[in-house]
């Protein structure tokens, strides 16, 4: 069984738990600046705690296929505002979704619990810093750069290329100074992925807890839900709180998500069936 310890507090892992998406990103169609963004980022952290989110991940780098890099100025001025905020108004886990060691140790500071890395700590410095910061970490695979990861990703083996490279990173971890409790793994649904990929992976999630570190899936409104069912971005509720509970029958122990109040329910009745299995 698992459990998460950052600093003096434990999250168990016994069953499924949600992880709320906080964009910190700027919105064109508004013109209100740092301080807009920031406000609409705090109630939104208010709004998904309410709905029973177990932790929120907070980023100020939209890591979108084909998004613009933002500077790390640009990215601590987004999030460290927002992680001070929930951090003094909430008794929430607090993630912070960056790859720039900076912003890792100014989060933290701030009090965030948790490293959520795309890029599983291969920028320079950022394994150092996540293992002198000694909290949990999730690793993800992508293959290639969000700039260019959808132009025909491709793999010999899907399920054994995504194992061995976090099997990878999780011994560079462990040469740091990391501790094994302290890793956390997912296999970046939508990043240098197809849509047979990603439905691969979702099959075969199993295979990754060879590896014996709780895992962490995000396919809350991707391509592989859209795509799949013709569905814009605002319509794909439905196909992403199915995904979520299937990650979590495969044994997914936390589910990034944006519709937290509908993922909580779903998952609930989910957890009260397994339960009941030992009744
Ligand atoms: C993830 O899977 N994903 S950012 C495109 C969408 C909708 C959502 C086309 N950060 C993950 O959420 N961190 C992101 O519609 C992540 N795992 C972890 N650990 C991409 C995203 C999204 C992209």
């Amino acid at each position: 069984m698992f459990e998460l310890k950052s600093g003096d507090k434990t999250l168990s892992l016994a069953s499924p738990i949600v992880m709320a998406i906080i964009n910190v990103t700027p919105d064109s169609f508004s013109d209100g600046g740092q301080h807009h963004s920031f406000e609409k980022a705090c109630a939104q952290v208010d709004k998904v705690i309410s709905q029973g989110a177990a932790i929120v991940d907070i980023g100020g780098e939209s890591t979108r296929p084909g998004a613009a890099s933002v500077s790390e100025e640009e990215e601590l001025a987004r999030v460290i505002p927002v992680i001070e905020y929930t951090a003094k108004n909430h008794d929430v886990w607090i993630s912070i979704d960056t790859s720039k060691p900076q912003v890792m140790e100014q989060a933290v500071a701030a009090g965030a619990h948790i490293i959520n890395d795309v890029r599983a700590l291969q920028e320079p410095g950022a394994l150092a810093m996540a293992a002198m910061l000694d909290v949990p970490v999730c690793l993800m695979h992508m293959q290639g750069q969000p700039q260019d990861m959808q132009d025909s990703p491709e793999y010999d083996n899907v399920i054994q290329q995504v194992n061995d490279f976090l099997s990878l990173r999780v011994d560079y971890c462990l040469a740091a100074g990391m501790s094994r409790e302290n890793i956390i793994l997912d296999p970046g649904f939508g990043f240098g992925k197809t849509l047979e990929h990603n439905y691969q992976l979702l099959a075969k999630l199993p295979e990754l807890h060879s590896l014996h570190f709780p895992v962490l899936v995000g396919l809350s409104r991707k391509s592989m839900i859209g795509d799949l069912l013709q569905r814009d971005i605002n319509n794909r509720l439905a196909g992403s709180l199915a995904g979520a509970m299937i990650a979590a029958q495969q044994g997914a122990q936390i589910l990034r998500v944006h519709d937290v109040e509908e993922t909580v329910d779903a998952l609930t009745v989910m957890s009260a069936t397994m339960a009941s299995l030992h009744n």
